[in-house]
């Protein structure tokens, strides 16, 4: 394989899906030496086949607002990769949201369900819409009318849904209901569900908690406990929420979090009813966090700025792609930052990845950190097929195996010769390898 011609050729043919590409650059160079050590990869242009998602699907979302005025945004399916299992993946609501932001998601996806162990193939999937500021009832018609369009090409033996940005239970509840109604059955066609209707306990927490599992377990590759060790995050959402109640369980302190807004900072620590707090602000639909400096004396906060000022040992971006730059990785690397956790879906940009490299701090990406969520949206669909609900105990059991074996193949791909894991690489290697060999046996198609 020659990374920098096929590079070449995609960069040709979607030169405006910069994430895309950047996405897949990540990957290639990570593989090449896999690749090109295994002959029958080439000959079966597996690089070429996995880079192209199987198939897009767009379509127009038309709803009416509460003033009455139509209202029309566009929708999208991309199903990535189905070589290991039906697709799978989440659904994004965010003005951002295009093509390329949807097919680096998807891409992103196959190889972090690869990782899971579970039998995942990769999808994302969203919209264009602005969930900030719109009614209870807007947002029940908006996703009525996105499932409206969406119901024809998933199912949950072929491709299965989820949250993610702008999505959680509300939204996937009425989008449920709406498919429910039109293919006239109850099944785990979509993850997330409410807990009286299918959903899985834990799953809400489940991106968080896994998060924290597995750079609990990069410390303990340089026997550092995690207990008294110092947080921050960036975002306010759901995954947020669960890194930082499972960091403050295992002993952590968060000091600081973060929204569009800007970030707070509380040396006390955000644990217990402060948490809740930055819930319920969220769940105001506000996208702020201001108001709990105001709430809670002591905190402090900083207008318009980003958490990774801060001097922390453990750094956590739960927000979004490109969160943190080679100027945050800087600014961390100098306040003596030992590990960095993306929880994020690819949170940090080239250069902050290099600089962490470079200065040997422990970081791992998404794919490998975040996969707990999607795990347990597996682990939900095991229990939507055997008409079973898990206890709280028997999905966490499963959930810390699946982060500690994520580790492990982590530490099998990607440890160098001088000791230092590279977590890029052996995320991309590991799940990779399965992926390429699922293609291998089920021969051109
Ligand atoms: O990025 C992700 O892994 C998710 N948004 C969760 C996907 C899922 O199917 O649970």
């Amino acid at each position: 394989m020659n990374v920098e011609k096929i590079m070449q050729d995609l960069t040709a043919k979607h030169s405006n899906e910069p994430e895309y590409l950047q996405a897949v650059h990540e990957v290639l160079e990570s593989i090449v030496d896999v690749y090109n050590a295994n002959p029958q990869f080439e000959k079966a242009k597996i690089v070429e086949r996995m880079v192209e998602p199987d198939r897009v699907f767009t379509f127009k979302v038309s709803w009416v607002d509460d003033n009455g005025d139509a209202q029309v945004n566009i929708g999208y399916r991309v199903q990535f990769n189905g070589a290991i299992g039906p697709y799978k993946g989440g659904i994004r609501f965010h003005p951002s949201v295009n093509l390329s932001i949807l097919k680096f998601l998807g891409f992103e996806q196959t190889f972090k369900n690869s990782l899971t162990s579970l039998p995942m193939g990769g999808g994302k999937g969203g919209s264009d819409f602005n969930p900030k500021g719109k009614s209870d009832g807007e947002i029940m018609r908006f996703c009525q009318a996105f499932m409206l369009e969406l119901w024809r090409y998933i199912g949950p033996e072929t491709d299965v849904p989820a949250g993610d940005i702008g999505v959680g239970a509300r939204e996937i509840g009425y989008m449920y209901g709406m498919y429910k109604k039109l293919a006239q059955e109850h099944t785990g066609v979509l993850t997330g569900k409410g807990l009286n209707w299918g959903g899985s306990l834990i799953r809400p927490e489940a991106t968080g908690f896994g998060g924290v599992y597995f750079v609990d377990h990069m410390l303990k590759t340089q026997n550092i406990d995690i207990k008294g060790k110092t947080v921050s995050c960036s975002g306010f959402g759901n995954v947020a929420w669960g890194a930082a109640l499972k960091a403050t369980e295992l002993g952590a302190k968060v000091v600081a979090i973060s929204g569009p807004d800007g970030y707070v900072y509380d040396e006390a620590g955000i644990s217990g009813e402060k948490i809740n707090y930055m819930l319920e602000l969220r769940n105001s639909n506000q996208d702020i966090v201001a108001p709990y400096a105001q709430k809670f004396p002591g905190s402090k906060f900083v207008a318009g700025k980003k958490p990774w000022e801060v001097k922390v040992d453990i750094a956590l971006p739960c927000a979004t792609q490109n969160e943190l730059n080679g100027d945050d990785a800087a600014a961390l690397i100098k306040n003596g930052v030992i590990c960095v956790g993306e929880i994020s879906n690819m949170g940090c940009t080239p250069e902050a990845i290099e600089a962490f490299q470079k200065a040997k701090v422990l970081f791992a990406p998404g794919k490998a950190v975040n996969a707990g969520g999607v795990a347990t949206s597996g682990l939900e669909m095991s229990q939507n097929s055997l008409k079973l609900n898990w206890t709280r105990e028997e999905v966490d059991v499963r959930l810390k195996q699946i982060m500690e074996n994520i580790h492990i193949a982590c530490v099998k791909y990607g440890k160098q010769a001088d000791g230092y894991i590279n977590y890029v690489k052996g995320a991309n290697i590991a799940g990779f390898l399965k992926v390429a060999s699922a293609m291998l046996d089920l021969g051109v198609v």
